[in-house]
C-alpha cells in the first residue's frame, strides 16, 4: 500500500544534538511501523505511514545518545501488536511497550505481551486516528490490565477534559497522558484549558504526563520555543511524574519532518537542572517501565 497522500516520512538525516542525555536515558514515546511486508498495516487504519522499522529506531536511539525506548502502539497497526512486540524481543530489554487492545484480546495474548515487556495499554480518543470505543468496553479492558500491573496511556485533547475527567478518575490504574493533552500554544499557559489540565494532574499523584510533541503544537516552528513554557510548567510542578520522548517517526506531520536532534536540544529548556533531567529521562520512566 502506498503512503497516504501528503504523508511526510521521518527526517532522513537528523542533526547530532548538542545536549548529551545522562547515561541510561529513556526515550519514552516512539513507534515502530512495519515493515509492511512483514507486519501489514491494519485494515481499519486512518493513515498509511512509511515503514519505520525497529533497526532504524534503535540506530536513532544510539545516535541521539539514549539508552532505552518505550514503544507505543500506533493506530496504523491498530490491535495487531506484533511489530511492537517484535521490536521489544529484539531490544535485549532496552525497550518496553504500550499496546492497543480490544476486549476480545485473550488472556494468552495479554500474557504474551506481558512477557515481552508490555507495561500498559493505550486508550486513544483522537477522532482523526481511531473510531470511538464505548466506555464500558474500556472499563472492562482497564480491569483486566490492572490485574497485570499495567497502566493506561490516554491520548486526548485538553478541550475534552471537562467531559472525560470523571471517567479518567474512575480508571483503576496509573494513568499516563500523551503529549500534554495537546495544548493550544496560541492561547498561552494561562488559558483555562491548560490550567484545568494542571489541576487534573494535581488532584491525583498517579497521573504521569509526557512532555512530548512540540513539533505538533508549535506555531513558530523549530526550535519550538513557543512550546517550552507549557512543558516546563509541567516539569517544574510535577517533576516526579513527567516523561519525555521523541515521538519518532512523527506520524501525520502537516508540513515538514522534524529534526530529532532539535527536539532533543529542547530538554535543557524544559528541564533546566541536572536533577530535573535525571527525573525526566531516567527515574520516572525506569519506575514505570523497568521496575
Ligand atoms: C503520536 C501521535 C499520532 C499518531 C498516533 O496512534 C497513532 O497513530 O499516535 C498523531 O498523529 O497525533 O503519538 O505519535
Amino acid at each position: 500500500m502506498p503512503m497516504s497522500a501528503g504523508y511526510i516520512p521521518f527526517h532522513p538525516n537528523p542533526s547530532k544534538p548538542k545536549y548529551k542525555p545522562p547515561a541510561g536515558a529513556v526515550d519514552a514515546h516512539c513507534h515502530v511501523f512495519g515493515p509492511e511486508a512483514k507486519f501489514p498495516y491494519a485494515p481499519e487504519r486512518k493513515y498509511t505511514p512509511c515503514d519505520a522499522p525497529k533497526e532504524k529506531l534503535f540506530a536513532l536511539r544510539d545516535f541521539l545518545g539514549f539508552d532505552k525506548n518505550v514503544i507505543v502502539q500506533a493506530s496504523c497497526h491498530s490491535k495487531d501488536n506484533r511489530a511492537m512486540v517484535d521490536a521489544l524481543d529484539a531490544s535485549k530489554n532496552k525497550a518496553k511497550g504500550v499496546a492497543f487492545v480490544g476486549e476480545e484480546v485473550t488472556d494468552a495474548e495479554l500474557k504474551w505481551m506481558d512477557r515481552a515487556g508490555v507495561k500498559g495499554v493505550r486508550f486513544n480518543f483522537i477522532k482523526r486516528l481511531v473510531d470511538s470505543t464505548p466506555r464500558d468496553v474500556l472499563e472492562r479492558i482497564a480491569l483486566r490490565v490492572a490485574m497485570l500491573g499495567w497502566h493506561i496511556v490516554v491520548y486526548f485533547e485538553q478541550a475534552e477534559l471537562a467531559e472525560m475527567e470523571s471517567f479518567f478518575r474512575s480508571l483503576p490504574t496509573t494513568l499516563v497522558v500523551d503529549h500534554m493533552a495537546c495544548p493550544d500554544v496560541k492561547k498561552g499557559v494561562t488559558n483555562p484549558d491548560f490550567q484545568r489540565f494542571l489541576k487534573f494532574l494535581d488532584a491525583r499523584d498517579s497521573i504521569y504526563c509526557k512532555v512530548t510533541c512540540p513539533e505538533r503544537f508549535t506555531v513558530a516552528g523549530p526550535p519550538y520555543d513557543d512550546v517550552v513554557p507549557f512543558a516546563r510548567a509541567i516539569v517544574e510542578r510535577f517533576p516526579e511524574r513527567v516523561l519525555w520522548g521523541t515521538d519518532w517517526p512523527h506520524p501525520n506531520m502537516p508540513k515538514e519532518a522534524p529534526d530529532d536532534g532539535v527536539i532533543v536540544d529542547m530538554i535543557p529548556k524544559i528541564a533546566p537542572t541536572a536533577a530535573l533531567q535525571k527525573a525526566l529521562l531516567i527515574d520516572n520512566p525506569m519506575r514505570l517501565y523497568w521496575s
